[in-house]
């Protein structure tokens, strides 16, 4: 009955079976969670759903920025990325079950009380239930007949600024913006989408969304990826950084939710 929550998978199917095999995972009594990008550059993004899926109740998963990207492509509204090798995926003749499953995904899910996973991390103003709710509002749009309306206006970097009163596409975008983009916010509170470095090497006028004070995290924690060259430093055991660039040639990172012990595979 173990829990264990992997890093960005990325479409990499033979790194995730030898990680499950590393934590000896059992589906039919554990359950896998994911923190989202589970496809786009990998070999093999299609088997990684067809298994993530068949999985049925022993997983689950929030939605990264490549997640909402393929649903974004699979409704003709983006083309793929260079990079992406989703064609096989995209060609599946059941491909509509694997991305009507993928929009009822969350973009932050609750792991008992004390613990929020999401893909890129959680915008310093905001509680654990405040997560939730935005999240929620999400969900709600995503699984409507009309969502491609939603997909169309996701993208862009603005506002980068977090205001309650903000209301329809603005609030949407910032909400999965934060959820699925965020790295580094400026002083003032503004997320910069620009700078992928590792923390060592960002701007002065950056820092990472985890350095900033959270009043409402006491005793919380947030599991996270998004983030390959952080390379999970977060020092801090509140902030989990799962993203260990396992597409990039480096690990991939589970951690198992009940002993909070990390565990992974390096590419081969
Ligand atoms: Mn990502």
């Amino acid at each position: 009955m173990a829990d264990y929550i992997v890093g960005d998978i990325q479409g990499c199917y033979k790194g995730l079976k030898k990680l499950l095999t590393k934590l000896k995972f059992n589906p039919q009594t554990d359950h896998l969670y994911a923190v989202g990008d589970l496809v786009a550059r990998g070999e093999d993004s299609l088997s990684v759903l067809q298994y993530c899926h068949d999985l049925g109740e022993h997983f689950h998963s929030v939605l990264g920025n490549h997640d909402l990207h393929l649903l974004a492509i699979s409704a003709e509204i983006r083309a793929p990325k260079p990079s992406d090798k989703l064609q096989k995926l995209l060609s599946y003749a059941q491909r509509d079950t694997l991305f009507g499953w993928l929009r009822h995904m969350p973009l932050a899910m609750h792991y008992q009380q004390h613990t929020l996973i999401c893909h890129a991390g959680l915008y310093p103003a905001w509680s654990l239930c405040d997560a939730i709710e935005f999240s929620k509002e999400i969900e709600h749009v995503l699984q409507q007949p009309n969502y491609e309306l939603f997909l169309q206006n996701m993208y862009g970097n603005t506002p980068n600024v977090w205001m309650p009163g903000l209301k329809g596409t603005e609030r949407q975008r910032f909400i999965v913006n934060a959820f699925t983009r965020m790295r580094y916010l400026e002083n003032q509170g503004g997320m910069n989408f620009t700078c992928k470095a590792p923390p060592s090497q960002a701007p002065h006028n950056l820092r990472p969304w985890f350095q900033f004070y959270n009043p409402y995290l006491l005793n919380k924690r947030v599991v996270f990826g998004h983030w390959a060259s952080l390379q999970g430093q977060t020092h801090s055991a509140q902030f989990v950084g799962l993203d260990t660039g396992y597409v990039w040639g480096n690990r991939l990172t589970a951690f198992d939710l009940q002993e909070h012990n990390l565990i992974s595979i390096k590419a081969t």
